[in-house]
């Protein structure tokens, strides 16, 4: 008798503890708006430190080959929401309304259990779905003194936008979270997206330094093809004096610019700070009289100092972040992801902005931190897209990941269980004509080549051997010696469009909506 009960309790035990769940993690996907990888200094470019964002990769893996599929703010955060392409989710350009309504990750998480929080830069326009708690920028948002919409109510927050990001962040997981779940939180930073507005703490950081441009700044296209001349984002050429280059006075024209107007929205306080740091500087600049190269060489300086300030209050945030999570036992069960919705050129080809195919804007910064499943110093060389985001967080929250999403769960990749994955990624851009004039295109990359087709008011095909030619200055789509290798490639092209779900047909009905909504 007692040896039965013995045993029916060791049973009653197993079958227990076999059905109980393993825990679910907590999820903390940081995303901030246009954050060049060359700018997050565990890739290694020297330009800046960023010890709070290194310290996730240095704690789990760095991701070399990490792409979006769209690289343009709204389509690229609707591609991570849903992990699908922007052609199947339907946003696929910043002007076209995004569909709420439609699945997202975040709402399978809620429904496997989560608590869930937006917080930041969302820009997809309407109430967010999916999420127990919300606060985000209108649209694009501002820098100073930001309204967010919280919760459906407009309010406003004296301050820089980075801290006061971070600190509803802090305030969400200190306080308004239902601690007995575990969470999903979308931790979204507009900084460092233009116009590179610094917090007042950082306004002199980096005056001391004369940055290098990259060597093919002064780029003259002649390597590449129309679409690379024809753009209007050059930071010689196109950036404004006073928008971008912080002038109240256009030192060309010597007329009042548009930063008169945008200073306005800054307190007395604020403005006189601004006003110390960048007088003396626009004055010593006036007394220089550069031209050609040189000025060249300076606009390129003052556009990546702010671009570069602006990154070290992101920096700062992720740092308090990780240290709330050191500091509440939860470093372990959590998953951080640092991530931006794109790329950004830093004077590569002599632009800023992205939206192109060509590297800097496709290849996007990931950092990822998972103590429990990942080992410290992980590099990870797969192509992985933002298209992958979806997939992943549900495996790792061990619900179903629904058939029809688009990317793969990359966990079996960061954990060095498996290495079988895709060997080539489909890029689409479509929002043309619109600012900085960057033709629409969609494209092929492997890990050696790419393919792209720039169409609509023009029809020309670009390839690229990223092997030999990193920087992607030569067009060899017309190069007898890779003829080969074009009709590889093109293959390869139609068997990812045919594998998506993507056609010429589906690119036109996109172009005429484009084309009735701006009309209207
Ligand atoms: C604004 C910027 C552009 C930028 C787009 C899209 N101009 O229009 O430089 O390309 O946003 O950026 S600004 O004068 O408003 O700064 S995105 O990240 O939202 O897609
Ligand atoms: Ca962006």
């Amino acid at each position: 008798m007692y040896k039965l009960l013995k045993l029916l309790i060791i049973s009653s035990f197993i079958v227990l503890s076999c059905n109980k769940k393993p825990k679910q993690p907590n999820i903390i996907f940081i995303m901030s708006d246009d954050h060049a990888f060359q700018a997050v200094s565990a890739y290694g470019h020297n330009l800046n430190n960023t010890p709070n964002i290194d310290r996730i990769a240095k704690e789990g893996a760095i991701f070399n080959n990490g792409f979006v599929t769209n690289s343009i703010c709204a389509p690229s955060r609707a591609v991570m929401l849903t992990g699908k392409h922007s052609f199947i989710n339907g946003k696929v350009d910043n002007i076209q309304p995004f569909n709420w309504n439609q699945p997202n990750f975040s709402k399978n998480l809620q429904d496997g259990g989560y608590e869930t929080a937006l917080i930041g830069k969302i820009h997809l326009r309407g109430a967010p779905q999916g999420f127990n708690h919300w606060s985000v920028l209108p649209g694009q948002g501002h820098y100073y003194n930001p309204k967010f919409i919280k919760n459906g109510d407009t309010i406003q927050i004296e301050g820089h936008v980075s801290p006061i990001t971070t600190n509803m962040t802090l305030d969400w997981l200190k306080n308004i979270r239902d601690k007995n779940k575990p969470f999903l939180l979308l931790y979204h930073q507009k900084a460092p997206h233009r116009n590179w507005m610094t917090e007042e703490k950082y306004l002199t950081l980096f005056d001391d330094k004369t940055f290098n441009p990259p060597s093919n700044y002064f780029d003259n296209y002649d390597g590449m093809g129309t679409a690379a001349k024809e753009q209007e984002m050059e930071i010689d050429g196109h950036a404004m004096w006073g928008h971008d280059f912080k002038f109240l006075i256009n030192p060309i024209t010597g007329k009042k610019t548009n930063f008169n107007r945008e200073l306005k929205r800054l307190t007395e306080k604020q403005r006189e700070k601004w006003l110390a740091s960048y007088t003396p500087k626009n004055d010593a600049f006036r007394e220089l009289k550069l031209e050609g190269k040189e000025l060249g060489i300076w606009k390129f300086n003052r556009y990546l100092k702010d671009y570069l300030r602006t990154i070290q209050s992101v920096d700062d945030g992720v740092g308090e972040v990780l240290n709330y999570l050191d500091e509440n036992n939860l470093t372990e069960n959590t998953i951080v992801i640092y991530t931006s919705d794109q790329g950004f050129y830093l004077g590569e080809h002599g632009w800023f902005d992205k939206r192109f195919m060509y590297e800097e804007s496709l290849r996007t910064p990931i950092l990822m931190r998972y103590p429990k499943e990942i080992k410290a110093g992980i590099e990870v060389n797969e192509l992985i897209q933002n298209l992958d985001f979806a997939p992943t967080f549900l495996d790792y929250a061990g619900l179903d990941i629904p058939k029809d999403l688009q990317g793969k769960s990359f966990r079996n990749i960061v954990n060095e269980n498996s290495s079988e994955w895709r060997d080539a990624i489909y890029y689409t851009y479509y929002e043309y004509p619109s600012v900085h004039m960057v033709k629409r295109h969609y494209g092929v990359r492997t890990d050696r080549y790419k393919l792209m087709h720039f169409y609509y008011d023009i029809d020309e095909w670009e390839m690229y051997d990223l092997q030999e030619d990193p920087s992607e200055m030569n067009n060899v789509y017309n190069n007898p010696k890779y003829s080969d290798i074009r009709d590889m490639m093109h293959t390869r092209l139609v068997e990812m469009r045919d594998k998506y779900g993507d056609t010429d047909e589906l690119n036109q009905m996109h172009l005429n909506r484009y084309l009735s909504a701006r009309k209207k």
